[in-house]
C-alpha cells in the first residue's frame, strides 16, 4: 500500500506479514492491485521482494471490483443474504481482469514456478495460467465460504468459475464444508470428473485428458481440495498486549468510560455479513428487560468503513447508525453513552488496548470464512481473562470451541449468550480462555502458509 507520503509499505495484517518473509527467502514475487485506480507503477522491490503492480481502470474498479466481486460473488458466497446482482458487463470485466493477472504471472514466473492465487476476485486465474504455463504448480486459497449447489447454481457463469478453479493443483478452503461443496459442485457440473474423498476432509478431483491414462499430471489433471483454516500472527498480538503503553491505554479507556462493570466490544468491517445490527438489537433488548443495567454496562462498536459505493453497504450503515441513535437516545445518561460507535479504522495498538479492556467480545457474523478478530482477541488476552461470544457461522468456531458459541439468527439464543458471557464467573472465564489460548497458539498464520505450500509441493 502507499503511505501518506506516497512511498510504499507492506499492508497491515498477518497474511502479508507471513508471506513476505517467505517470498524474500525463496526469491519470490507478489503481483497485485495497488488499491488505487489507474495507478500502474513499474515493478519495484520492497524489503527484498519484487512487487508487480497490476492496474485497474475506473470502470474495472466499478464493474470488476465493486460490481462482480463485491456485489455478486460476495453476497452469493455468504448465503445470498443480500440479492447478488448478475450483470453481463460486470462478468466481462471480471474475465478481463483475471486474464490480466494471469498474463502478468505467466510473464514473470520462472520455469516450474509455484504460484499461489488468493481469493474470490481471482477464481479464473488458475486455469488461465495453466493453459499458458502447464509447468507451473498452482495453488488457490479462498478466504470466504464456498456455498452449496442450491446457491452456487444461481450464478450464470457457474461452469466458468468451477473450470477456473479446477486449473489449480490445490484449492484450499477455510472449513470442511467449503471443500465438500466445491467437490460436489465440480462433479455436478462435469460428469467426466472422478471425485474421491481423500484424508482429512479433502477430495481429489481428476479430469482425464484425451489420450492420457488419467492418473498423473501428464495423463490427466488432478485438483486436490483441502481444508486450511487461516490464522493470525499470534506473537504480534501477544507482544502488543504486553506493551506498557497498550496496557495503560486499556486501563485509561475503562476510566474514561466511567469504570463500568462490563465492557462489551465488537470490531468489524461494516459489512452486512458481520451481524452488527443483530448484536445491537440483542444488547437493546437486554437493556430493555433489565438483564443489563445501562449504568454498569457499555458497548463499543468499531465499524471500519468498507465498500461504501455498494448500495447494500450504504443501507447497512444507515440501519446501524439508526440503531446507535435509538439505543443511546433511550438508555444513555448525559456524558455516558451506553453504546460507543466508531465509524473508522484504528491503529493496531488502540485495537489491542480495546481487546484488553473488553470483558466480553462479540463476534456474531451470520456467515464468515474464518473471522480473525476472534483469534486476535484471544491472542491478546495474556491475562487469561475475558469472554468470547462467537457465532457458529464463523469458520473460527471450528477451532474456538471453548467460546460461548451461538446461532446469531436465533434472537433469544443471542440474548442468552450475551447474558451468559456477562455473568460468567471468574474460574469459568479463565478456564475457557486458557483453552482458547492453546487453540490459537497451535494455529499461527506462518504454520498455515507453510502447510499449504508443503501440500502444494506434494502435488508435483
Ligand atoms: C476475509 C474473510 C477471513 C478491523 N478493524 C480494524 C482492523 N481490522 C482488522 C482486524 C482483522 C481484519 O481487519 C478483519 O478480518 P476478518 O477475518 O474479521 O474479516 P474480513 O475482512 O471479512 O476478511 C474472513 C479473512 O478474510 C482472512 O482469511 O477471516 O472470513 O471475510 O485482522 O484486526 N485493524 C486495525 N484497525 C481497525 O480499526 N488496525
Amino acid at each position: 500500500m502507499r503511505t501518506a507520503d506516497g512511498s510504499w509499505a507492506p499492508s497491515p495484517g498477518g497474511l502479508v506479514r507471513a508471506l513476505l518473509p517467505m517470498l524474500r527467502d525463496s526469491g519470490g514475487m507478489w503481483a497485485g492491485w495497488t488499491g488505487s485506480v489507474d495507478d500502474a507503477p513499474e515493478p519495484f522491490n520492497l524489503d527484498g521482494v519484487d512487487l508487480h503492480p497490476i492496474p485497474l481502470s475506473q470502470s474495472e474498479h466499478d464493474d470488476y471490483y465493486e460490481g462482480f466481486s463485491n456485489d455478486s460473488l460476495w453476497p452469493l458466497y455468504h448465503d445470498a443474504m443480500r440479492d447478488p446482482s448478475f450483470k453481463a458487463e460486470q462478468w466481462a470485466a471480471y474475465v478481463a481482469v483475471n486474464q490480466r493477472f494471469a498474463e502478468t504471472l505467466v510473464e514473470v514466473a520462472p520455469p516450474d514456478a509455484v504460484i499461489w492465487v488468493h481469493d474470490y476476485h481471482l477464481q479464473l486465474v488458475p486455469s488461465m495460467v495453466r493453459r499458458l504455463r502447464p509447468d507451473a504448480l498452482i495453488g488457490f486459497f479462498l478466504h470466504v465460504p464456498f456455498p452449496p449447489w442450491e446457491l452456487f447454481a444461481r450464478l450464470p457463469w457457474r461452469d466458468e468459475i468451477i473450470d477456473g478453479l479446477l486449473g489449480a493443483d490445490l484449492v484450499g478452503f477455510q472449513r470442511a464444508i467449503g471443500a465438500s461443496n466445491f467437490a460436489a459442485i465440480a462433479q455436478q457440473l462435469n460428469a467426466d470428473l472422478d471425485v474421491e474423498e481423500a484424508d482429512a476432509d479433502g477430495f481429489t478431483i481428476t479430469r482425464a485428458v484425451e489420450g492420457g491414462d488419467d492418473t498423473d499430471r501428464d495423463g490427466g489433471h488432478i485438483t486436490t481440495a483441502g481444508v486450511f483454516p487461516i490464522s493470525i500472527d499470534v506473537d504480534e498480538f501477544d507482544l502488543l498486549a504486553a506493551e506498557r503503553n497498550v496496557r495503560r491505554a486499556a486501563a485509561a479507556l475503562r476510566t474514561s468510560l466511567g469504570n463500568p462493570e462490563v465492557i462489551l466490544l465488537g470490531v468489524d468491517r461494516l459489512d452486512y455479513t458481520k451481524g452488527i445490527g443483530l448484536r445491537m438489537r440483542a444488547f437493546r433488548s437486554l437493556l430493555e428487560d433489565g438483564t443489563l443495567d445501562a449504568d454498569r454496562c457499555v458497548m463499543i462498536q468499531v465499524a471500519t468503513p468498507t465498500r461504501e459505493a455498494v448500495e447494500h453497504y450504504r443501507d447497512e450503515r444507515h440501519e446501524i447508525e439508526r440503531l446507535v441513535g435509538e439505543i443511546n437516545g433511550r438508555y444513555s445518561r448525559i456524558g455516558h453513552p451506553v453504546l460507543h460507535y466508531l465509524y473508522r479504522g484504528l491503529p493496531i495498538e488502540q485495537l489491542v488496548a480495546l481487546y484488553l479492556a473488553a470483558d466480553v467480545m462479540l463476534v456474531t457474523p451470520l456467515r464468515d470464512g474464518m473471522n480473525l478478530v476472534a483469534k486476535e482477541y484471544v491472542a491478546s488476552r495474556r491475562d487469561v481473562n475475558g469472554v468470547l461470544v462467537l457465532s457458529e457461522f464463523a469458520g473460527a468456531a471450528d477451532q474456538l470451541i471453548d467460546a460461548v458459541l451461538v446461532n446469531p439468527h436465533d434472537e433469544q439464543a443471542l440474548r442468552d449468550a450475551i447474558a451468559t458471557a456477562v455473568e460468567m464467573h471468574h474460574p469459568e472465564r479463565t478456564a475457557r480462555m486458557a483453552k482458547l489460548r492453546s487453540a490459537v497458539a497451535r494455529s499461527d498464520v506462518r504454520g498455515w502458509a507453510e502447510r499449504f505450500l508443503r501440500e502444494l509441493e506434494a502435488a508435483r
